[in-house]
């Protein structure tokens, strides 16, 4: 009956929502929205290289542009759901359950989702992505979060020649969503979904730029040659774009949507990074994913290091196209905003604030990923407060509860937003 909602909206008030409007408010009014969602590419691939070749050129390229924003401390948020769950947290700026996939499993609430705000500044929304339409429930999902229009495989011509692994290989995919764009009513909200950086990573001979990385795991050995292969893709639809005049009325958002290799590759991952294991806090830090907001002739891009995820997308664009989300119930908050809400939380309970993270139970120290239980005299800092990650830990799950509790309870049925 929604009588949590008083308290939910308490705690959304004291923590997490700010009355600033950022120096970015509004750069990107009217502009449309394009948004790629990366699959399973994470951080530690930007600026490295494999075999000695770089891995990803273009998007290297990116964070030193000047219209780009790059985040490098920008977290993954999601569990089973996986790419399913990333949009969850994009369009709706809450998280994901713990088990199973919300898109399957509250597919018919009713939500605040970011199409649904941006119909009413007359934004079209749609969803471009060639795979079957049901998967991940998608076409159930879409139609509740107010999506226009969802381009499914049938929107694609697919063949024996243009596929690899889960289907439609990523050059032909962007090739060919750009007639689609075109075809769209401006200004429109579209998000691109690639497929070919998914596991197992399989790649044509012709499609690989650089070699596989030498190690006991396959898996992340195949890992590079796909992510090269998704930088040259999307390195070439940004050319696309220019051509057709599109680049300059949008901006484009590039986003890893979840990480691509597990844990059960740490021995291989431990040898890659040059380490002597993977630890629980190389673990949380392993979960970061690239974020980029490209805004083309802006001229004040930067890398942003301050600490960010997936929560927070939703009032970041929000704010970039000039809309208020003060009133929303999100738990994000908009990336340009001097004040934020010092913690990202991800969705097993783990988090990082500025100056720690907390992975399986331990409270590492973020600059050094040493734990502080382990230093003893280093429990007290020179305010003299003692060092713990217990105060963010309470409010993590409390936060998560009550993310839970809008999903299990349909509570967004009870709640009046200005647009309704
Ligand atoms: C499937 C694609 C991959 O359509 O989005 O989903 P994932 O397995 O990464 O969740
Ligand atoms: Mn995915």
């Amino acid at each position: 009956d929604g009588n949590e909602i008083p308290k939910i909206q308490d705690y959304i008030n004291e923590n997490v929502k700010t009355d600033e409007k950022s120096a970015l408010f509004g750069v990107a009014k009217g502009k449309n929205v394009i948004f790629i969602n990366a699959e399973s590419i994470q951080s530690f691939v930007i600026n490295n290289d494999v075999n000695g070749q770089e891995i990803t050129p273009f998007l290297n390229r990116l964070t030193e542009d000047k219209d780009t924003y790059y985040f490098e401390n920008f977290y993954h948020q999601t569990e089973q759901g996986k790419t399913s769950d990333s949009e969850f947290i994009v369009e709706n700026s809450l998280y994901p359950l713990s088990r199973g996939a919300v898109f399957f499993t509250h597919a018919q609430n009713e939500y605040h989702a970011m199409p649904e705000i941006l119909k009413e500044e007359n934004y079209y929304s749609s969803v471009l992505h060639a795979n079957n339409k049901s998967f991940w429930n998608r076409d159930q999902m879409y139609q509740s979060l107010g999506i226009d229009h969802f381009y499914g495989e049938e929107s694609y011509e697919v063949t024996e020649e243009n596929s690899i692994g889960w289907g439609l290989k990523d050059k032909p995919y962007f090739e060919q969503s750009i007639p689609l764009l075109k075809s769209m009513e401006q200004p429109f909200y579209a998000k691109l979904i690639t497929l070919t950086n998914h596991f197992p990573f399989e790649l044509d001979d012709e499609d690989q730029s650089i070699d596989p990385y030498h190690s006991n795991s396959k898996t992340l050995n195949n890992f590079f040659p796909t992510v090269r292969y998704m930088d040259e893709a999307i390195e070439q639809f940004f050319s696309q774009l220019k051509e057709t005049g599109l680049y300059e009325d949008s901006i484009i958002v590039i986003m890893g949507d979840h990480y691509g290799i597990s844990a059960n590759h740490n021995r291989a991952m431990s040898m890659y990074l040059d380490k002597e294991e993977i630890t629980p806090y190389d673990h949380v830090q392993l979960q970061r994913v690239p974020f980029f907001i490209h805004i083309p002739g802006h001229g004040e891009g930067r890398v942003e290091s301050k600490i960010s995820g997936q929560i927070d997308v939703k009032p970041t664009i929000l704010s970039l196209l000039g809309l208020e989300t003060q009133n929303d119930i999100q738990f994000g908050t908009d990336l340009f905003s001097q004040t934020r809400k010092d913690f990202i939380a991800l969705r097993n309970g783990n988090f990082i604030s500025d100056e720690y993270v907390f992975a399986n139970n331990i409270c590492y120290d973020r600059k050094t990923g040493e734990s502080i239980e382990d230093q003893e005299s280093d429990r007290t800092d020179a305010t003299n407060k003692t060092k713990s990650c217990t105060p963010i830990r309470e409010k993590v799950e409390k936060e998560l509860d009550y993310s839970d509790d809008l999903i299990y309870g349909d509570l967004f049925r009870f709640i009046e937003f200005n647009e309704r």
